[in-house]
């Protein structure tokens, strides 16, 4: 039967929450942290229990100190942990306001209508997780298992993949590719043949050079990386880096390119240009390990610095400068590959463009470039093999970007709206982790999808944005509560960390774990759920790698050697490369043959009409997206954002700092909120930036709330890869509005 089912914003959930709140820990000056730094009556810990963070995904180890009555009084990086070397960044060490969070998801929910307004009502856990088995059965029955989906990002997706795969789908997705770090894997791999993955093997602690393209290392927050970074800087490594705005990194470089945003891909040709014809490239590097020197050589021919300068406002001089600075420091130098890379739609190339120069370079695989990364490969917990099924992510492409090395998310969207071309529709959602209308740019779309879709599942901890979306949501309970797999973060050297619970779940909230096992004995996959706790999943796979769960109780970490011998390649042995040819590949044939660009080429994008700013975005060290920005530690470091604006446009508008402004795009959106001004020389007169995540616009968020605009909202334009389905986002265009779509009052400010 479809529902026409509405976006709920505001609805009952706070009613039993209110009767239950009395319980709760209201997390103010008198709470367990403060009670430790500011007033100095630090209750003790008894118990210190091991964790990873999940406050973003670079996971680093820590120990939770927890006193007797259960309270997590602190948490400290783990020191064994190369991820973090004892030390976690200032979200993690906030980790603990999560789990203290008034405003989390206390019970489970279900959709109802009434009196003709659709609101939400608590429900038990049997009965939501009744319905939701009693619907993915009625819609396999009718669809096939494979019309139930997975959005999923962080820990609680691998225990619904794990269901869902049991269940007969390998429908599975998330925003981390094509929203974020897709285009580079492809880049990458039609180079190398290898992919970047996360983390990234970037040896930053032993570069002589870092060139950073966007990439906002101290901003982006990805702990091990930034404290490489920060030693490099220290050890006297040259940095140079690329970006319209004088980033924290910026700040740190020898170079600072305040490059025209858009047109990385000019700089990178005319790099590519000086290196060959300068005669500065790795020459024997390239000669053992490349093909298409001399393909590349002809290409780049008219692209010189000064053809590059009047596209990219850069001197050409700063060009050859910094061309030889690489070349000075080769093969220790390393062409950041980025992470968020999803910015124009010509990504896959421009990824491909930066893995070129690397390869030119010779640093993939040299010490201070690209290391050979190794994991622990923990083996599944025993299972009968999964149902295969008859479509997956592949069938959804339908015969677009043959370059996807993962599923493209925009198109599981797609597939939910009915449609007679839809050959392999989707019927469900479950969401585990994501954000979904703050963290895909594809709004619209999704409101399609939602009157199609039969049944709509939430796993969250927060009453963020997408809950709205839901038929049931289900509250899971923070990683301070609960077990999660094993970490295998390949690195420099393979290691393994443990996640246990450091607390008893608040209100009603269960681990992902419980909840896909439940969903999996009411489907009758019990033979894929064959254990009790998810402590007998870890001792299991900690016995196949030899270790002990009490070994890893004291140790938090531990550190495996590596199979091969060196993170290096030998310089005197030839390398057999994962690409057809064995080589490094300038040339790509595989590109050509399936009609793309074999060598990348420079596009112009999208320019901002008369009075229209270039809206880009980036990182806060102290929030992740969407999902910090109600904490109540992390609000109390920064708790909306602010839009960085030249002061030559500032003074055309009449804009002063410290007040607020509502923004407006290119197809007359205007944001929700209005938004601070900063006025500052840190940001190119043609753009304007602000840090993702904020403009919440639910009130049960009530640290959150209307604080600061939502980039997403602003973000109704994207330039799609064609070669793997990235959506650009960095093509939208903004202008200043005295009022907003929100609040007329607020406009008064
Ligand atoms: N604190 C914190 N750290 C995080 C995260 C977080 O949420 N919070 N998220 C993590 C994740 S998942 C990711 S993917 C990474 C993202 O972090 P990065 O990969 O470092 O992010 P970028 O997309 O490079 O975008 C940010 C920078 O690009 C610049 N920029 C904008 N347009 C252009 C352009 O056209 N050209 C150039 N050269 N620069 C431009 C912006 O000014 C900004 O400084 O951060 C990770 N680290
Ligand atoms: N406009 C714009 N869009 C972007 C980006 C951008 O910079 N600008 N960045 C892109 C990038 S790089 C990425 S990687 C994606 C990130 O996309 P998301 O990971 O979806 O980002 P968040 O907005 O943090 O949403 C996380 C959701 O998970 C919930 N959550 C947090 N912890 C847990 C948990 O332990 N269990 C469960 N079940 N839920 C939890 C939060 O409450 C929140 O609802 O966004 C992409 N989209
Ligand atoms: S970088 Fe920070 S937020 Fe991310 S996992 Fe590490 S401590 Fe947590
Ligand atoms: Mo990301």
């Amino acid at each position: 039967m479809k529902t026409r089912r509405e976006f709920i914003k505001i609805s009952a959930l706070g009613i039993g929450a209110a009767a239950i709140a009395a319980q709760s820990n209201k997390w103010g000056l008198g709470s367990p942290l403060f009670a430790a730094t500011k007033k100095g009556n630090y209750t003790s810990a008894t118990k210190i229990v091991s964790t990873y963070c999940e406050v973003c995904f670079w996971k680093c180890a820590a120990w939770a100190h927890v006193d007797d009555n259960g309270k997590v009084l602190k948490l400290i990086g783990n020191d064994a942990d190369p991820q973090c070397n004892g030390r976690l960044c200032p979200r993690g060490t906030g980790g603990v306001g999560m789990l203290y969070d008034d405003d989390r998801l206390k019970t489970p929910l279900i959709r109802v209508t009434e009196n003709g307004k659709q609101t939400y009502r608590e429900a038990s856990w049997d009965e939501a997780l009744d319905f939701i088995a009693n619907k993915m059965k009625e819609i396999a029955a009718a669809n096939g298992p494979e019309s139930v989906a997975l959005f999923n990002h962080g820990s609680a997706g691998s225990h619904f993949s794990h269901l869902l795969k049991a269940f007969g789908s390998a429908t599975i997705t998330a925003p981390s590719y094509a929203q974020c770090r897709g285009p580079r894997e492809v880049g990458f791999e039609t180079t190398f043949g290898s992919q970047i993955g996360s983390p990234e093997p970037t040896d930053i602690r032993d570069t002589r050079c870092l060139v950073l393209i966007g990439s906002h290392l101290g901003e982006n927050m990805h702990n091990g990386q930034v404290q490489e970074f920060s030693d490099a800087i220290d050890k006297g490594a040259t940095i140079i880096t690329v970006d319209p705005r004088l980033s924290i990194a910026a700040n740190k470089s020898k170079y600072w390119l305040p490059i025209k945003p858009s047109t990385d891909m000019a700089l990178l040709l005319a790099w590519i240009h000086v290196l060959i014809f300068d005669e500065l490239y790795n020459k024997e590097y390239v000669e053992k390990h490349s093909i298409g020197l001399e393909q590349l050589k002809e290409h780049v021919r008219p692209f010189t610095p000064e053809w590059a300068y009047g596209i990219t406002t850069i001197q050409p001089s700063l060009i050859r400068n910094t061309a030889k600075e690489m070349a000075d420091n080769a093969p220790s130098v390393l062409v950041h590959p980025g992470r968020h890379v999803t910015w124009y739609g010509d990504d896959a190339q421009r990824s491909r463009a930066i893995a070129i120069i690397n390869g030119l370079l010779g640093s993939w695989g040299a010490r201070g470039g690209f290391f050979m990364k190794e994991g622990a490969s923990i083996p599944d917990f025993p299972h009968p093999a999964y149902p295969k099924p008859a479509w997956s992510w592949h069938e959804l492409l339908n015969g677009k970007f043959p370059f996807a090395t993962m599923s493209v998310s925009n198109t599981f969207i797609d597939a939910s709206i009915a449609s007679e071309d839809n050959k392999h529709p989707i019927k469900a959602w479950f969401i585990a982790g994501t954000n979904l209308p703050v963290a895909i740019p594809l709004m619209s779309q999704m409101e399609k999808a939602l009157q199609d879709l039969e049944l709509v599942v939430v796993v969250d901890t927060m009453p963020t944005e997408v809950t709205g979306f839901a038929d049931v949501v289900l509250p899971e309970c923070t990683y301070l509560e609960r077990h999660d797999d094993l970490r295998d973060a390949p690195h420099r050297e393979p290691t393994i960390a443990l996640r246990e619970p450091a607390t008893e779940p608040k209100w009603e909230s269960k681990p992902a774990w419980w909840i896909a096992k439940e969903l999996g004995e009411r489907l009758g996959l019990h033979d894929y759920f064959a254990y009790d706790t998810f402590e007998e999943v870890i001792k299991w796979q900690l016995e196949q790698k030899g270790l002990t769960l009490e070994e890893m109780q004291s140790k938090g970490v531990v550190v495996l050697p590596r199979k091969t011998e060196s993170p290096y390649l030998d310089p005197k042995e030839s390398h057999q490369f994962k690409t057809p040819s064995g080589k490094i590949e300038f040339y790509s044939s595989t590109l050509a043959a399936a009609g793309f660009d074999p060598m990348p080429v420079y596009t112009p994008h999208p320019e901002p009409e008369e009075g229209f700013y270039r809206l880009i975005y980036g990182r806060a060290p102290m929030h992740t997206f969407s999902r910090t920005v109600n904490n109540p530690n992390l609000a109390d470091l920064m708790d909306e954002n602010t839009v960085w604006v030249h002061p030559k446009v500032a003074s055309l508008w009449g804009l002063q700092e410290g007040k607020y402004t509502y923004l407006r795009n290119q197809d007359a959106i205007t944001s929700d909120f209005p938004i601070k001004i900063r006025v500052t020389e840190r940001i190119r007169w043609d753009s304007v930036y602000m840090v993702h995540g904020f403009g919440h616009n639910r009130k049960e968020l009530s640290n959150a709330f209307g604080k600061g605009i939502d980039d997403t909202q602003l973000i109704t334009k994207v330039l799609i890869d064609p070669l793997m389905g990235g959506t650009g986002m960095r093509s939208n265009f903004v202008t200043f509005a005295s009022t907003g779509a929100h609040n007329e009052e607020e406009a008064a400010i």
